[in-house]
């Protein structure tokens, strides 16, 4: 087939965002490795992304970054708290320019959902004992299961701390070479609960309505919109909904989205669950793209979908059917650092390899 612009498969087809251009809609979605110290990024996180970017993908998205040591969800997660944490991030966006994608990276803050276990060490709540620390929230309500510990409900301090360590952090994400900046409003951590009626019982101008509980985000949204510089696009993840009978729905999203596209953000990553652990999700394959499609079309943005993506067809439907802009994987990307060049050769497409594989792939 020839390789012009009608028969290229809509999932290779390049997307541009203010002055960024992914060369194809293939996203590595934000993955924690739980591999840092004191927040640092190592060898494993230059690995693992350097290689999806040499594997032809789009934008590859370093995973959910604290902008306070308190806000990481486990000791061996990533931050850029201090000037200490740049240069080893400024390595792995440089490496990913380099080879052809673009470099993004999710700012987050995990709130009652921080201070846990690695996964392989059962992912707990840790006590000071243990390594962990003190977690903040907007109410003094656990999570629940095994994240047994009890937030510290948020003074006007604290969420003018927070404010001013997101825009740091974008600060410094600029500096260390990113072109694409996500911040991170899903899964329960700290943005998220705020959102939820489930998670947020509080009577100040932080809680209650609609209003009250998004206006965290929608400023923090603002304050760092303000640093991040106009040519550079940025992402908001949230959780579509919460899968739990009064809490956050999908009409809240779309409310929501329509605010934070007036705050300049110009993609909106839908996921969704995290709240609460009672959650009912029913996961099957693409579970999560109608609330990007939904997304999409009521808020008029562009979307990612994400969620149980991992056959190159499924991918490629989703962007030709309108139903998001960009699709990131996750545990596919696990299993295939080398994905886009597979997907490419199901669809018919030849990928340009890098100068290094050409007579292989
Ligand atoms: C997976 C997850 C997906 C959807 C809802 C809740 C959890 N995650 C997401 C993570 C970390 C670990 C597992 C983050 O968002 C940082």
């Amino acid at each position: 087939m020839a390789n012009n612009s009608t028969s290229v498969p809509a999932l290779f087809q390049p997307l541009t965002l203010r002055s960024v251009t992914l060369r194809n809609r293939i996203g590595v979605s934000p993955m924690c490795q739980y591999t840092a110290e004191d927040g640092v990024a190592n060898d494993w996180h230059f690995v693992h992304l350097g290689s999806r970017a040499v594997g032809g993908a789009g934008l590859v998205i370093v995973e959910a970054t604290a902008v306070a040591p308190e806000g990481r969800i486990t000791p061996g997660c990533l931050g850029l708290w201090s000037e200490n944490h740049i240069a080893p991030l400024a390595r792995i966006a440089t490496f990913i320019k380099q080879h052809g994608a673009v470099a993004g990276i999710q700012i987050a803050h995990a709130g009652r959902k921080a201070s846990a276990a690695l996964p392989w060490n059962g992912g707990a709540h840790l006590s000071e004992a243990q390594g962990g620390w003190e977690i903040i929230g907007p109410s003094a309500l656990a999570f629940g299961g095994d994240l047994t510990k009890v937030p510290h409900a948020m003074t006007e301090a604290d969420l003018a701390r927070l404010q001013n360590d997101f825009v740091a952090t974008a600060k410094r994400a600029l500096t260390a070479g990113f072109n694409f900046l996500e911040l991170h409003a899903a899964h329960g951590y700290l943005f998220n609960s705020f959102l939820s009626p489930l998670s947020n019982q509080r009577t100040d101008k932080y809680g209650g309505s609609f209003e009250n509980r998004t206006r965290l985000l929608l400023d923090t949204t603002r304050a760092v919109r303000q640093v991040w510089p106009e040519h550079l696009p940025l992402a908001v993840r949230i959780s579509a909904i919460d899968w739990k009978a009064g809490g956050w729905q999908i009409e809240d999203s779309l409310a929501l989205v329509k605010l934070l596209k007036a705050e300049g953000v110009d993609l909106l990553d839908c996921s969704s669950g995290g709240l609460v652990p009672d959650a009912k999700i029913t996961v099957v394959p693409g579970y999560q793209v109608p609330f990007a499609e939904k997304i999409r079309h009521g808020a008029n943005i562009l979307t990612a979908a994400v969620g149980f993506i991992t056959e190159a067809k499924q991918a490629d439907d989703i962007v030709r059917e309108g139903k998001a802009d960009v699709v990131l994987l996750a545990r596919e990307y696990l299993r295939d650092p080398y994905w886009p060049a597979h997907a490419a050769k199901i669809l018919g497409h030849k990928l340009t390899p890098p100068n290094q594989y050409a007579r292989a792939w």
